[in-house]
């Protein structure tokens, strides 16, 4: 195979859907050998982008790992939240130990994290706070094959996230019109006009959902909006069904990395009183993690 063509079919890569039996065999990665090997880290970043979720083990149990580790990769996303955030954030939800139902993060935002990681410090260590996640992208295939009318109402019906409070001293208000599964066969130009994040291919692309941050108010009238409530029940339905969700308790050292457009994260809940959860996060962004990715692959096959 000529260069050019090896560099071609590696621009993008192909995704790969799981559900529960990757619960076994998330692909694993070292803190450590990933400063110091390139294949390594090559492998960490084309499991990430093809199944959307890398454990990395033997990250020191201090903050700002995940410094470190974006600072290697390239830069981390700010947002509202900072660089980084610590968990129990006072502002959020996940403050309170009560379960967290799977979600994407800051869906109210037009230009979404496209990577979250979490770095466990500190995990409480009676039963609770495990995480759970589930493959949107798979998720959404089952409901188009189960139910393609329900399918096409969450990716035509508007939905509205929102989020306020304060972060720093300074007071934030999101708010974001989004379709609720972005997709999908219609030209990129109309992709455009709908605000919403598709590719060329026409696959989907991107999942919004997170019942934290829905609007309260439904843009749309009383019938559509009952149609979408029984398409999200149905939706909701899979990816809680146990043969689609991975259910891992982090330990300290952990870094969880996933795709936050892709997979849906949640967390078991647990007794803030009676003992300490502490993790660390920050997000990266596609565009950046990609490149740095094709950048390895071509140094690494030329
Ligand atoms: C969140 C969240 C995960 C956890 O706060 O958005 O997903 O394990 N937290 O606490
Ligand atoms: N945190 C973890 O979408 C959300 O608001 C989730 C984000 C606090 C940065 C919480
Ligand atoms: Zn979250």
């Amino acid at each position: 195979m000529n260069t050019f063509l090896k560099i071609f079919l590696f621009n993008r890569l192909q995704k790969k859907y799981w559900g529960r039996e990757l619960e076994d065999n998330v692909p694993r990665a070292s803190f450590s050998e990933l400063f110091q090997s390139d294949s390594s880290l090559l492998a960490f970043l084309e499991d990430l982008e093809t199944l959307g979720v890398v454990l990395v083990s033997d990250v020191p149990t201090e903050v700002d790992q995940i410094h470190l580790l974006s600072n290697h990769i390239g830069h981390m996303k700010k947002t509202h939240y900072g660089l980084m955030w610590l968990l129990p954030d006072p502002n959020n939800l996940a403050y309170t130990g009560d379960s967290l139902d799977l979600h994407t993060d800051l869906p109210y935002l037009q230009d979404k994290p496209g990577i979250q990681l979490l770095h466990c410090i500190k995990q409480f260590t009676s039963e609770g706070g495990d995480t759970q996640l589930a493959d949107g992208f798979s998720a959404a295939l089952k409901l188009q094959e189960m139910n393609p009318k329900y399918y096409e109402i969450l990716t035509q019906t508007m939905v509205d996230f929102v989020d306020f409070g304060i972060e720093d001293g300074r007071k934030f208000y999101a708010s974001w019109r989004a379709l609720r599964l972005a997709l999908f066969p219609l030209p990129v130009i109309h992709c455009n006009m709908l605000r919403c994040r598709l590719d060329a291919e026409g696959t989907v692309k991107n999942i919004n959902w997170n019942q934290m941050t829905r609007d309260s108010c439904f843009g749309v009238s009383s019938e559509a909006a009952t149609l979408w409530y029984e398409a999200t029940l149905t939706f909701r339905d899979i990816i809680q069904d146990e043969n689609n969700l991975i259910t891992r308790k982090l330990q300290p050292g952990d870094l969880l990395v996933f795709d936050n457009l892709r997979v849906l994260h949640g967390r078991t809940g647990y007794n803030a009183m009676q003992g300490e959860r502490r993790l660390q996060g920050c997000y990266w962004e596609w565009d950046t993690v990609s490149s740095f990715r094709r950048v390895l692959r071509r140094e690494m096959t030329a």
